[in-house]
């Protein structure tokens, strides 16, 4: 892992920090509470420079195709204006945070925050270069989001701290950081993000 310094071109992407993937969620996963914290530590970072945060969002229809009675893996969760599907009182998303709402087609679901989404022209037209990735669960939607920021082309950086998967099979998450370093992502602790003061202009 390497540190690394904040500039302007960067940003930060909360993936999917939503009630029901927490612990007494619908589909909760197992110590998701515990990336709150670190999450909230990145966002300080990243406000405290200026630079943007976008929090993605599972925004299902009550018949979306991934829920088990319409033949899907997962059990309703995050139906769109339902508590489930509100983010974290506990999470500390600035008012100017952009929120990117995923999945609110009933016949496709889409695990990416680029997926169907406008997140890859907002990003550049906030001249962003480089995202940072955090949020639930990592072998789904932090997973594919960061496959996607690779393939849009933007330099992408990983926070294993704050993120936690669903480890449908055990080790389901250490493959899915696998897959994201191999990729191209950039792992680097919580600690090493944003160390010295930066010329954000
Ligand atoms: C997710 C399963 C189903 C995620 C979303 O946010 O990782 N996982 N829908
Ligand atoms: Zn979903």
């Amino acid at each position: 892992m390497s540190a690394i310094h904040l500039d302007k071109d960067d940003a930060l992407l909360v993936i999917d920090m939503q009630v029901d993937f927490l612990p007494g969620g619908a589909l909760g996963v197992a110590a998701g509470h515990e990336v709150i914290a670190p999450i909230n530590h990145l966002i300080e970072l990243y406000r405290e420079q200026g630079l943007p945060i976008f929090a993605s969002r599972d925004w299902h229809p009550t018949n979306h195709c991934s829920f088990a009675e319409q033949g899907g893996p997962w059990p309703p969760h995050c139906v769109a204006n339902t508590p489930g599907a509100e983010f974290s009182a506990e999470l500390a998303l600035p008012d100017d945070a952009v929120v990117i709402s995923k999945a609110d087609t009933a016949g496709v679901d889409a695990y990416s925050a680029f997926n169907g989404t406008t997140l890859a022209a907002r990003l550049r037209a906030r001249g962003v270069n480089r995202v940072t990735v955090c949020g639930l669960a990592t072998d789904y939607c932090v997973l594919n989001t960061v496959t996607d920021a690779l393939e849009e082309g933007f330099a992408t950086i990983i926070v294993p701290e704050a993120m936690r998967a669903v480890d449908v099979e055990a080790g389901d998450g250490r493959r899915a950081l696998d897959r994201m370093v191999a990729r191209g992502a950039v792992p680097v602790r919580l600690g090493e993000v944003g160390m010295t003061a930066l010329s954000v202009a």
